[in-house]
């Protein structure tokens, strides 16, 4: 069999992110973010498990770093904790929370890796919840100027800049299905999380390019849906709007194209009228970016009938079932298809065009096995990932820009409503021990990257 090479500058990365590894959640002047306060609540994630400890990154990351070197990554990328940076939310950055920054970009630059660093990835400081949170319209300026702290602080030495991590999750899950913090169940005000959050990002576009070098790259993250209507009947292919509204274009066309999507105003006019998106707002949220990073990690497909409630998707209760997508499924129970990651670069190629595009998250949870020796074996993860390195190369080959791809993720770590019991993982982690174990995706991850493409 042929072997698939990728172009000799692709980017080949692993992805983690503050609240989920670094642990150390009461040092050096950090205070709660949401994901404190939610995760020491009884009952919203799993087990009981909270990111105080995690992975211990905190402690450890000249150690990670090390196992990225290894693994030959040119690129890795992590989040910044707002809550270490500036507790508050408000106010001068602590400089221990920078500190631990700026050795981190110093370690990744010594041992050659790319730092692609986030601003937000849903760790929010607790006090700006208090405030009103994302749904409140001042947590868009207060954002700006936390991503100015970090600019300033670590401008010199991270080219590129990315501001938002799935604004989907953190609007959706945290306001209206409340599955993620804040745990919050309403609906409008989740819609305004939305607005408010691409607000955020485009007042930190423009913040960044101020205080960036003009060589630093900026860009977002979105967790695409791959819609699919089950049918062909009109109402499963209106299901399929509605989703591919509420999912992308909720996103998309503010950031890409300065407008709200006419039909979403149009299906979520009995939860608000949108009067909170005030003029000026749409240019503000389509500053220019350089690239957009997708993050994907399974299907959706839907029909026309109804779900529950609370659900992430306002106003589409009643009109959208979701379906079981058919074949293989990850321990999350998500299905495997990595048909879903090629439509949705192929569609962007085509409604982004000009736009760099970066894999910046895919991945699978499952049980692995450890043998008698210590080795730990993962072969569906390496299946599931070698199926999506090879859409990503069909997509290639179709003429999509794709500039790179992170792998989700370098470590097992805290799983969000999940706790410790969803391993994401190339590195196996004991986490009584804190021992890191490189797991066989580890090693067929470095021989990917080694030979710069897949055995075919
Ligand atoms: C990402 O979110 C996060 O950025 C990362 O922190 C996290 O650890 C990682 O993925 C793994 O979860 O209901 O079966 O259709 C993932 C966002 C949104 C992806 C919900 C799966 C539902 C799948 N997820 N989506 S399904």
């Amino acid at each position: 069999m042929t072997e698939l090479t990728f172009p000799a500058r692709f980017r080949w990365g692993t992805a983690t992110a503050a609240y989920q590894i670094e642990g150390a959640a009461d040092e050096d002047g950090r205070t709660p973010s949401i994901w404190d306060t939610f995760s020491r609540t009884p009952g919203k994630v799993r087990n009981g498990d909270t990111g105080d400890i995690a992975a211990d990154h905190y402690h450890r990351m000249a150690e990670d770093v090390a196992l990225m070197k290894d693994l030959g990554v040119t690129d890795y990328r992590f989040s910044v904790a707002w809550p270490r940076v500036q507790p508050t939310g408000r106010g001068p950055a602590v400089q221990k929370g920078l500190d631990f920054y700026r050795r981190l970009t110093d370690e990744l630059l010594s041992a050659d890796i790319r730092p692609v660093l986030t601003l937000y990835h849903w760790d929010l400081p607790q006090e700006l919840e208090d405030a009103g949170g994302w749904p409140h319209r001042e947590t868009a300026e207060r954002f700006a100027e936390y991503a100015g702290l970090v600019a300033d602080a670590l401008g010199d030495r991270v080219p590129t800049w990315t501001t938002l991590n799935e604004p989907w999750c953190a609007a959706f899950l945290g306001y209206a299905s409340g599955v993620h913090a804040p745990g919050r169940t309403d609906a409008a005000a989740s819609l305004r999380a939305a607005h408010h959050l691409n607000l955020a990002h485009g007042r930190a576009v423009q913040v960044l390019r101020a205080a960036l070098p003009a060589s630093a790259e900026v860009s977002l993250t979105l967790n695409l849906h791959a819609v699919r209507p089950l049918s062909d009947s009109a109402g499963d292919r209106d299901a399929a709007r509605r989703i591919d509204a509420l999912g992308n274009r909720v996103f998309l066309d503010p950031v890409f194209h300065g407008r709200l999507p006419a039909d979403l105003v149009e299906d979520t006019a009995a939860l608000t009228d949108w009067s909170f998106v005030r003029d000026g707002d749409l240019e503000v949220t389509s500053a220019p970016v350089d690239s957009l990073g997708i993050n994907y990690y399974s299907p959706t497909v839907v029909a026309a009938g109804t779900s529950e409630t609370p659900s992430p998707w306002p106003g589409a209760e009643r009109h959208v079932r979701f379906v079981p997508a058919p074949g293989p499924r990850t321990a999350m129970d998500w299905p495997v298809d990595p048909e879903g990651l090629y439509g949705l670069l192929t569609r962007l190629r085509d409604e982004l065009p000009g736009t760099p595009l970066m894999v910046t998250e895919n991945g699978a949870a499952y049980d692995d096995y450890a043998d008698p020796s210590g080795e730990v074996h993962d072969p569906e993860r390496v299946a599931y990932l070698d199926g999506h390195l090879a859409a990503v190369h069909r997509a290639l080959a179709d003429g999509v820009d794709v500039r790179g791809y992170f792998l989700w993720s370098l470590l097992d770590n805290f799983e969000w409503a999940y706790g410790y019991g969803k391993r994401f993982g190339i590195v196996h982690v004991d986490f009584a021990s804190q021992r890191r174990t490189p797991k066989d995706s580890a090693r067929w991850y470095a021989d990917v990257i080694a030979r710069g493409g897949l055995r075919g």
